[in-house]
């Protein structure tokens, strides 16, 4: 089978394709109404915005019936059909549901059913007293850490209907605060710990060296675990989809592209790059071998690591093998990742001869020990001496939310607060503590209540936690090691979830409440995340579906039944907090002399856009730094690159050394004390958002019998009689799942590709290695700390084997609405 996913669609491609399926041709333009002032009514047209990119949607007798791309966005998704489905798929949720066992018997009832049991319609009014009792009780009778609200996801862009803000907010004002908040992300959850020590930023969310400077002055542009081509279609804010004329460009100038992964990605196809597949989990290694070669043949930057960096001196024994008797040469590299030493010894050749920027994904750190890879990737790049430079260096975000597309000069946007003490930036590094989990480690805290837990320096306890509320998050597709995960969640006498569709996550729950997606509701944001191309008016398409409420109106009832609405409102309803946030950026356009029109205007028009100033064209990450390290110094503890990290000697974790160390992970391809053959690759879906849209006919464009894709190598496949379109049953000691089988050249021999974000569908519901039908990888990956350090997730550390599955095939029940629902 023939992967479909090997190129992006410009704007002109998409219009062409749809205008082919006739998907747009219903309503002529001239009908339509651009830019309107609010819901669109029976007929129209309303823009808007989604993590997809802005879009135009086409309303017909009150019904979202269409979806055409913003006219500004170079690069519209493929994926938009699947925004349209998502308001009416099978898998929404109707009305505010409650389990049947937790209905009739109370908390803590029957908590082994969950996931099996049917659910009972109950009216909003009873659904919010039950979630109103629950939490009361709760903080009565388990004090103020017995509620976990540290609910982590992808949610949807806005900045009013913030769903998590929102909860912190209802909890903060109406609790005082009586719940349990989490610190940091499953992203970058290594990387954005160990960075601060390194770089003195989080370096994951920053802007990059921009894409013109890079066209013009890169000669030798590395891709390292990365497929910006396929990740940029998607942004945490309101896509711009900013790069890809970039892409266009900097394939024009036949410059090198490489790309070192173990698939040949979709950005490896449009660059027709060099593709080096090296083994899953060893990318320290590789780069230890780069770095080897540079030292050995005196081609490092001596003067740059003298001047920029501090404690090169302490990693040098480590690199020639006088303080452990291992020199990391290339032939040692490829012993451990499988890329020939002559290979390695020509990368460090050609890195140093030539401006070269290393982009690297975060794949890298999602994985045991993950915090080594980028910090090795900085050492490496340190000594290329090339930071600071026009196109040199390493960049952590050119495959996310389109770093590196040039800023506007725009103003910054304020949203809702979650109303108690911000958690975010620095207080990342300090905010252990029982009080807060760094949030990956959420089944270890249900499991063991009063256990000790080290974070970045810290030593705290786990809380004992008793409900659990979820809202804009999947935590059965996202969190690791789903069997644990089941049997960890009975601990739990209530689970709340409040989304728009069924996912595994509110089937599991014993109270669901039905949220509205964003287009049932007005609402604010920008349009590029690094960019800050434009502000947009999310403006509401239809009015909610069924008993959907916003999650603003669901949270003010709850702050008001316990007694504190008005703190919660301020006295502001939905369009009462937009503009107050708009007023925000009209006050710094006037002090920074930006245009930005009055709220009238501006919500008329529908949108505003922002100039690209020059200073935005040209940015250098860290040219300041190489211009003047004493006046620009990094905001490390000696103002410089840290190889060595005193604070991380300090800490003297036995998992995370204080200078970059190649550390074997608990499992990987070939490891010493393996014992499966294959690697899962779990990287993420080319046809959908993490989770989000698998619940829709976009499935069908990807689905192998029905079922996630399985990429595997042909040797693979031959050896184990697997044919292009099997279902096959992919298992090791956490789990077992079934895929379809997609037989192909384009991955490493030894690794399966098994996207995350497949929904979780177990053949027996509520059972702990129950066979998963559809395909959710995180079935089979491990659930421990990246290191003491981060304890960030490990969601690529997972070896398995396949063979194919000759059972009957069971059911996937997931895609539907659950009985009674
Ligand atoms: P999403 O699918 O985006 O996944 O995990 P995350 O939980 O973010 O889930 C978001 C949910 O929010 C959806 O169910 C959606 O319907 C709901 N939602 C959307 N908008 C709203 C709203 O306005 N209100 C409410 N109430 N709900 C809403 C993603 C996570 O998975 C991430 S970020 C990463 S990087 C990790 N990646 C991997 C990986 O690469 N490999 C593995 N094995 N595992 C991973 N897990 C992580």
């Amino acid at each position: 089978m023939s992967n479909p996913f090997n190129s992006y669609k410009s704007r002109r491609d998409f219009m062409k394709g749809a205008t082919a399926l006739g998907a747009f041709g219903v309503f002529a333009p001239s009908l339509l109404r651009a830019g309107a002032a609010r819901a669109a009514g029976p007929d129209g047209q309303v823009l808007t915005g989604s993590h997809w990119g802005a879009f135009n949607a086409i309303v017909k007798d009150g019904r979202f019936a269409d979806i055409t791309p913003w006219d500004g966005d170079p690069a519209p998704s493929d994926q938009l059909p699947g925004i349209l489905d998502s308001v009416y798929s099978p898998s929404r949720i109707k009305y505010p549901m409650v389990r049947r066992a937790y209905l009739e018997n109370g908390p803590g009832a029957s908590v082994e059913t969950r996931g099996q049991d049917d659910f009972v319609r109950v009216s909003w009014d009873k659904a919010l007293e039950l979630v109103v009792s629950e939490l009361k009780r709760v903080k009565e009778e388990y004090g103020s850490a017995g509620t976990f609200a540290g609910s982590y996801g992808w949610k949807s862009p806005g900045k009013l209907h913030n769903c998590q803000a929102l909860l912190r907010r209802a909890l903060n004002i109406g609790l005082e605060g009586a719940f349990v908040n989490s610190s940091g992300d499953y992203s970058t959850g290594a990387s954005q710990i160990i960075m601060p020590h390194v770089l003195g930023t989080l370096e994951v969310y920053e802007q990059q060296t921009v894409w013109p400077v890079v066209v013009e002055n890169t000669d030798t542009l590395v891709f390292w675990g990365c497929d910006p081509l396929n990740t940029n279609q998607i942004s945490w804010l309101v896509s711009d989809h900013g790069n890809f004329p970039y892409f266009d460009e900097f394939k024009k100038t036949g410059k090198k592209v490489i790309v070192i992964d173990p698939m040949k990605t979709r950005t490896a196809k449009f660059f027709d790059a060099d593709w080096i597949a090296i083994k899953p989990q060893t990318d320290v290694a590789m780069m230890l071998g780069i770095a080897h070669t540079l030292y050995a043949e005196e081609l490092h930057d001596a003067d740059f690591l003298d001047e920029y960096t501090s404690g090169f001196d302490k990693f040098v024994p480590y690199l020639t093998g006088k303080s452990d008797g291992t020199p990391k040469t290339a032939e040692w590299a490829e012993g451990i990742c499988g890329v020939p030493a002559d290979t390695i010894k020509e990368l460090a050749k050609l890195f140093q001869s030539s401006r070269t920027m290393l982009s690297s994904g975060w794949s890298l750190q999602r994985q045991h020990h993950g915090e080594q890879a980028h910090w090795m990737l900085v050492t490496l790049a340190s000594m290329l001496g090339q930071i600071g430079l026009p196109g040199g260096g390493f960049g952590l975000s050119y495959h996310y939310a389109n770093g590196g597309a040039p800023s506007a000069n725009s103003p910054v946007l304020p949203g809702i607060t979650d109303g108690g003490q911000a958690v975010d930036g620095a207080a990342w590094l300090t905010s252990a503590g029982a009080a807060s989990i760094p949030l990956a480690r959420v089944v270890d805290m249900l499991e063991n209540p009063g256990a000790e837990f080290d974070f970045n320096g810290t030593k705290s306890t786990y809380p004992e936690v008793k409900l659990a509320y979820w809202v804009g998050g999947n935590p059965f597709t996202h969190h690791q090691d789903r069997n644990r995960m089941v049997k960890a969640w009975q601990k739990l006498d209530t689970f709340i979830v409040q989304d728009f569709q069924w996912t595994p996550t509110a089937r599991h729950a014993d109270i669901v409440l039905p949220a509205t997606t964003a287009y049932e509701r007005n609402d604010i944001e920008h349009v590029g995340d690094y960019a800050m191309r434009a502000i947009i008016a999310m403006k509401k398409v239809i009015d909610p579906v069924f008993e959907a409420r916003t999650d603003l109106d669901i949270f003010t009832e709850i702050a008001d039944r316990l007694g504190k609405k008005k703190e919660f409102t301020e006295d502001k309803d939905e369009m009462g907090w937009i503009k107050s946030f708009y007023e925000e950026a009209v006050k710094q356009g006037e002090a920074k002399n930006i245009d930005v029109p009055d709220f009238d205007t501006f919500w008329d028009a529908g949108i505003k856009e922002f100039e690209v100033t020059d200073a935005g064209k040209s940015y250098v990450r860290y040219a300041d730094f190489r211009d003047d390290p004493l006046l620009e110094p990094l905001g490390t503890p000696t103002g410089l690159i840290e190889i060595y990290s005193r604070n991380i000697e300090k800490m003297g974790y036995d998992d995370c050394p204080a200078h970059p160390t190649w550390m074997e992970p608990i499992e990987r391809l070939d490891g010493p004390d393996t014992k499966y053959p294959l690697h899962v690759d779990t990287k993420h879906p080319e046809k959908r958002l993490h989770s989000q849209l698998c619940g829709t006919s976009l499935r069908k464009e990807y689905a192998v019998a029905d079922r996630e894709p399985c990429l595997i190598n042909t040797k693979d496949a031959e050896s184990r009689g697997i044919a292009d379109g099997d279902v096959v049953r992919i298992f090791n000691d956490r789990g077992q799942v079934l895929a379809g089988a997609v037989v192909t050249d384009e991955i490493r021999p030894g690794v399966l590709r098994l996207s995350e974000g497949g929904w979780y569908s177990p053949v027996e519901p509520g059972k702990a290695g129950s066979l998963d039908a559809y395909g959710d990888a995180n079935c089979l990956t491990v659930d421990i700390g990246t290191s003491k350090l981060a304890q960030a997730n490990c969601g690529h550390t997972a070896v398995a084997d396949v063979e194919k599955f000759t059972g009957d095939l069971p059911e996937i029940t997931v895609f539907s609405t659950p009985k009674n629902g």
